[in-house]
């Protein structure tokens, strides 16, 4: 490091340099996340020195944990849920492994996931040395049930069903797949990572949460579609002992045991997470998820107009598209999923002014196409 420091005025132009490089959120379409509701940011702020791996230190800060995960679980129908808030979906889904793993007790276990799954559980098989079986997915992006009862054996510890996939925006049947894991008594997780956030917000929305008796632990994140400031993630369960399979024993801390994948763990976010709800409420959320879904609508019909065809109506604001023949204005960040179809996650910071410039853009390649 530099033996002197530097005056603070220079190190905040460099800071600014550095932040110039970012892309601007405008034309970011392809993000899971987005710009944080500025009660999040001022909350964060507050809180930002705590930390929840110590949370006798911070009492207060550790119920402002209770109550986000509280709050979440009434949300999901089991107001009785327990948790608490991790880095993101991916440690949520690693520590539900987790637990599966070690409440079944089986020798050589295997988890069988659909083949829509983030990428997070390779990795969660991976460090906890599980085989992972893959389930191919219907027409319709959804995992096939069929499929998925040909891959459960004795081994199975853990099922895992999507509430809102990472590419195409879809809900696995997952009262179908409660059901199953519920009479062959198998740990079932949901992935709710994206739609935990969205589905309690929409009418008619698949079921997916603790309303359904299969469901044992669902991940959720506010850092997504719950607009708090990064990392805010949750891991809800239905039983506590399932929770406490994971503890170990912290003795010079202010709680003698923990069953957190960190040690150290940010308050900051976690209060941020607690903000946008308490702030917004049911009828706040509800607006800006409609919204959300209103924008993927639009957007679909103006790619529709042009010829570009949907690949799915999707059950979250994810929307796809068949590949365009035209490449889409490099100063829109877009993503294309494993099957090469253009992806765009309509969230908050997309808003209609957003979908309609973006559409512009490509109603100009359009014309000059047919032209
Ligand atoms: N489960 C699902 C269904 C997800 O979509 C994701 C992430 C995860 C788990 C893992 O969550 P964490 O990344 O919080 O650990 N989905 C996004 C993705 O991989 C994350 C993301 C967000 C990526 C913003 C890029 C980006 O710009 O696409």
């Amino acid at each position: 490091m530099r033996s002197k420091g530097i005056p603070e005025e220079d190190l905040f132009s460099f800071f600014e340099t550095k932040k110039l490089q970012d892309k601007n959120h405008l034309y970011i379409l392809s993000s899971m996340c987005t710009l944080p509701h500025p009660v999040a940011v001022k909350a964060h702020a507050l809180f930002m020195e705590t930390n929840l791996g110590d949370p006798g230190l911070f009492p207060g800060t550790a119920s402002l944990e209770r109550m986000l995960i509280s709050r979440i679980g009434t949300l999901f129908h089991n107001p009785d849920a327990c948790g608490y808030a991790t880095t993101g979906g991916t440690e949520s889904n690693i520590q539900a492994l987790r637990i599966a793993r070690a409440t079944a007790g089986i020798p050589s276990p295997n988890v069988v996931i659909p083949e829509s799954a983030h990428f997070s559980f390779k990795k969660a098989c991976d460090m906890i040395g599980v085989e992972m079986r893959t389930v191919p997915l219907t027409r319709d992006y959804r995992v096939d049930c069929d499929r998925y009862m040909d891959s459960i054996d004795s081994n199975t510890c853990c099922m895992v069903g999507i509430a809102g996939s990472t590419e195409y925006g879809m809900v696995d049947p997952i009262r179908d797949l409660a059901a199953i894991a519920h009479r062959e008594g198998i740990f079932f997780h949901v992935d709710a990572a994206f739609g935990g956030m969205v589905l309690p917000f929409l009418k008619d929305a698949p079921e997916f949460d603790f309303s359904l008796p299969g469901v044992m632990s669902i991940a959720v994140d506010p850092h997504k579609m719950g607009m708090s400031t990064i990392p805010a993630g949750c891991l809800l369960l239905r039983n506590e002992n399932d929770l406490c399979s994971l503890s170990v024993d912290t003795p010079y801390l202010t709680v003698k045991q923990e069953f957190t994948l960190s040690g150290t763990r940010p308050g900051g976010s976690v209060a941020g997470a607690l903000a946008v709800l308490e702030y917004l409420g049911y009828e706040g959320m509800e607006a800006i998820v409609q919204g959300c879904m209103k924008n993927t609508r639009r957007l679909t019909h103006g790619m529709e107009s042009y010829g570009i065809r949907p690949v799915v109506i999707p059950d979250v604001n994810v929307a796809t598209f068949e590949t365009p023949e035209t490449p889409v204005p490099s100063r829109w960040q877009v993503s294309y999923t494993r099957n090469n179809h253009l992806r765009i996650v309509c969230m908050p910071h997309v808003h209609a002014g957003v979908i309609e410039a973006f559409l512009d853009d490509i109603g100009e390649q359009y014309v000059e196409k047919t032209y």
